[in-house]
């Protein structure tokens, strides 16, 4: 696939999306959305890939949704054009999706970043939702997702200020899973994505599918949900091949059925 706004990669069984609009610092236009959904679409079909990695480059992962292309837009147009639609078409994709963070993650590149399964950022990363300083508020799920990883009165503080934290920050308050140094950014998500990669895909899809569902239900749905994918488990030639690999100590041949 040949992209203007995104390069695409794949490493054994993980497909690489990288952003590409490094002179706006990967700031997300339309453009560049129609190329991901359609990179991360081809990567849902595509039996041979398991997980997939979202990266920008060294200075910015995304500066946020492109204000040159917001900025005149009116009120009729942004509701009558239903704008941004497209822009959650990620939620829409079973496989797990690992965000690696390097520099600027800001406003919807931020989201982006939440939307994902896991983030990893570099020790430059830096994270904040400043769209109240441009006059508007975030529209990409941040409001109810950073509550939901760090709670109401630090997600009140970054909203309300547009405060930009760091790395270590970000860490601490169960932003990210794991920070590493920028050298070793690309290297520590693909080592990720492939043990992944190695489990059972219809086993990997489930578990997403359950702790996706902490977000989208109450907990007594989501435990639910949870039962009835965990009894499904036991329809897979993989939870046989899984424990009796277990049990003779050898590792498991997973067949992802
Ligand atoms: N849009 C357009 N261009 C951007 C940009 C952005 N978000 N961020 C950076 N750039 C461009 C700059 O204009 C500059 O271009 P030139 O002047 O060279 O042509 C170039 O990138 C380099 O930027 P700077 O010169 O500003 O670089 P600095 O290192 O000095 O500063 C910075 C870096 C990241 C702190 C700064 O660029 C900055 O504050 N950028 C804007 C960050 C921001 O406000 N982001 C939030 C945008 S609002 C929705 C979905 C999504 C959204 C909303 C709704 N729905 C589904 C409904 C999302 C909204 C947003 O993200």
């Amino acid at each position: 696939m040949v992209f203007e706004n995104i390069i695409t990669e794949v490493k054994g069984k993980v497909g690489i999306i990288t952003l590409n609009r490094p002179k706006a610092l990967n700031a997300l236009n339309s453009a560049l959305i129609a190329e991901l959904n359609t990179a991360l679409d081809a990567y849902e079909a595509d039996s041979d890939i398991s997980a997939i990695i979202l990266t920008g480059n060294e200075k910015a992962f995304a500066a946020g949704a492109d204000i040159r292309e917001m900025k005149d837009k009116t009120f009729d147009e942004v509701t009558s054009q239903n704008f941004l639609h497209d822009w959650n078409h990620i939620d829409n994709i079973t496989k797990p999706i690992i965000a690696a963070v390097s520099g600027f993650a800001l406003g919807g590149g931020f989201e982006f970043a939440l939307i994902c399964d896991i983030i990893i950022a570099s020790e430059t990363a830096k994270f904040s939702l400043p769209e109240t300083t441009i006059g508007i508020i975030p529209g990409l799920g941040g409001t109810q997702r950073l509550v939901q990883a760090i709670g109401k009165s630090k997600t009140m503080e970054m909203i309300l200020t547009g405060r930009m934290i760091d790395a270590a920050e970000a860490e601490r308050t169960g932003i990210v899973a794991r920070v590493v140094s920028v050298e070793k950014l690309q290297d520590e998500a693909l080592a990720i994505a492939t043990k992944i990669a190695s489990l059972s895909k219809p086993v990997i899809k489930a578990a997403k599918q359950a702790v996706l569902s902490a977000y989208e239900m109450p907990m007594a749905q989501g435990s639910a949900r949870e039962r009835t994918l965990f009894y499904s488990m036991f329809n897979l030639h993989d939870q046989k091949e899984g424990m009796a690999a277990f049990l003779e100590k050898r590792p498991p041949k997973f067949e992802d059925r």
